[in-house]
């Protein structure tokens, strides 16, 4: 008997507008009836057919109310005449492992059911983002045309009683309508794990740890737990107590899977007790990553990739790709800028979000990339990859058989230092965010700015270049405006300010500061007692205590 498919009727809900990465909302929301089913069949609509006899790919971080929503996908894809679903068992892939399988399966698509490094569990985050073909979230054309779609949506399509078995790995086949349906329950790490066996030397990294370097690895009870089990302790050969936090909890344990030094403090303590020497921890789904060195030596996202730019051909893919080209998003500190200047590689500045480095890989002109938000990674996928950078740096480490802390002053040695802090006022409210940026906007449009000088301590900054981040896509001239603004001083030192577009409830006020030393002298000072002044002058400029009322950050990273 064929299972049949039903249209039912919706209307439509306010404010389903993807931001940086997908659709991100408290789960109160997203457990509204026909919320989840409006925004699943927007996506599905705005494959404009291509998902018709097509694969689709699933995977979530494993959060709270991903058993439903798996289901709901599974049930949605079929009546939307998706040939084949290949998903994680019981609904688990990282962000990074979707990717993959959807670039090597060919897939049309996949659906991600994460809120990223949001917390979870009822009173959570829940969120859902598409990515497309080529692996990597989708562009912001095809996210606008999902919000249109959200806003006129009349009735969504699904087979209520298409039941597979998420469980147990294996295909299952359905007949649906009259058409076969395929459900592929794929084992979460298997395809990511050939993956990176092939992108690095497992053998050289195998010998590292065996020669004696203690790992630890956190995984913050998201979905990278199994990954790090499989990859570290049983290919690798590192002792079972160097993966922790990995069990997959629909809460994570009640903490923010956010690898940064506030929420990811319990390794860095960990790590400052000096028994290890190599910590990194991941987010809710694995595509963002911290590092540290022995006694908790902290290495800033920034210096992470342009430290691995510096040192590709200590990874076997870029021995044979060779490096093509550069790249990070605006707000990121610029070391890797030296790396491309000395070493002749081309180098483009984004917006924030992995989506703007999607076309420069597929055309070849990028093959490193990373955000100052714990987010690096390659060509190999289209998304950050949290555990590539893990397997990146201990790569590194094989080759020079130096400590973090030695190639980190090695580089700095080499190219400079770039200091870098962000701080982060989450849940301020939404008027005096906006009230402030709307200020800086206009403080910036004035051609008068430019030369104004601010004081504090023994530091005079000189207003160099000031503006609203525009960028024009390199390879389809698409244009992307207001995207932080930037002022620049005269001595290449930077703030910026931009709104969180990941967050769910009020606005995350973002302040990066940036500064270039190249004094060898100066090259180990503290990098909150070096950017101080600068801080105080984004503080004043910016007028954000006065604003928002916050005298200060939620988070210093
Ligand atoms: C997402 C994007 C990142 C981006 C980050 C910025 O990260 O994938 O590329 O840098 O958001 O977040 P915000 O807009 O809050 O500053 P994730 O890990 O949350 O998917």
């Amino acid at each position: 008997m064929p299972l049949r498919c039903i249209a039912v009727q919706t209307k439509p809900f306010e404010g389903q507008k993807p931001g940086t990465s997908g659709l991100r909302k408290p789960v109160t929301v997203f457990k509204q009836p026909q919320y989840t089913e409006n925004f699943v069949q927007a996506t599905l609509s705005a494959m404009d057919g291509e998902q018709e006899g097509a694969t689709l790919i699933v995977g979530g971080d494993g959060r709270f109310l991903m058993k439903d929503v798996s289901l709901k996908i599974v049930q949605m894809a079929a009546a939307n005449k998706v040939q084949k679903v290949i998903i994680g068992q019981n609904g688990l892939l990282s962000t990074p492992a979707v990717s993959c399988i959807i670039r090597k399966y060919q897939a049309a698509g996949g659906i991600i059911m994460t809120a990223s490094h949001n917390p979870g569990g009822p009173s959570g985050d829940f969120g859902i983002k598409f990515n497309t073909s080529n692996g990597g979230p989708a562009p912001e054309s095809i996210t606008n045309k999902i919000f249109q779609l959200t806003t006129k949506i009349a009735e969504y399509y699904t087979c209520p009683d298409l039941k597979p078995d998420l469980k147990t790995v294996g295909v299952q086949e359905f007949d649906v309508d009259n058409r076969n349906f395929t459900v592929q329950v794929v084992d979460s790490v298997e395809d990511y794990l050939q993956m990176v066996n092939e992108i690095f030397d497992f053998g050289s990294i195998r010998q590292l740890l065996s020669d004696g370097l203690k790992i630890v690895i956190n995984a913050m009870h998201g979905v990278m737990g199994p990954y790090a089990k499989r990859i570290f302790c049983e290919e690798l050969g590192a002792p079972e107590d160097s993966c922790i936090n990995c069990e997959p909890k629909e809460d994570f344990g009640g903490h923010h899977p956010d690898p940064n030094l506030t929420y990811a403090s319990d390794l860095v303590d960990l790590m400052k007790q000096g028994i290890h020497g190599f910590g990194a921890a991941f987010d809710g789904d694995g595509d963002r990553n911290m590092i540290l060195g022995k006694n908790g030596f902290f290495v800033t996202p920034s210096d992470s990739v342009a430290v691995i730019g510096a040192n590709a051909k200590c990874i076997p893919y870029f021995q044979k790709t060779g490096v093509k080209g550069l790249a990070r998003s605006m707000p990121t500190a610029g070391a890797l800028d030296r790396v491309a200047n000395i070493e002749g590689f081309e180098l483009f500045e984004v917006p924030t979000g992995w989506k703007f480095f999607g076309n420069l890989m597929d055309a070849d002109r990028l093959s490193l990339c990373g955000e100052e938000s714990f987010g690096t990674g390659s060509d190999h996928i289209r998304e950050k990859d949290g555990l590539w950078a893990v397997l990146a740096w201990l790569s590194i480490l094989a080759a020079r058989k130096q400590s973090v802390k030695e190639i980190l002053n090695d580089f700095w040695t080499k190219y400079g230092r770039n200091f870098f802090t962000r701080y982060d006022y989450e849940n301020v409210e939404a008027e005096p965010a906006n009230q402030m940026m709307s200020n800086l906007r206009q403080m910036v449009a004035d051609s008068g700015y430019i030369g104004k000088e601010y004081s504090h301590g023994d530091k005079t900054y000189k207003v160099a270049k000031a503006d609203d981040f525009c960028y024009t896509d390199p390879i389809d001239s698409s244009v992307s405006q207001k995207q932080g603004v930037r002022i620049i001083f005269e001595d290449g030192s930077r703030v910026i300010f931009r709104l969180s577009g990941t967050g769910s409830v009020g606005a995350t006020v973002r302040m990066y500061i940036d500064s270039f030393e190249s004094d060898t002298a100066k090259l180990q000072l503290d990098a909150q007692v070096v950017l101080k002044p600068l801080v105080e002058t984004a503080l004043q400029l910016s007028q954000l205590r006065e604003l928002t009322g916050r005298q200060e950050p939620t988070v210093i990273t």
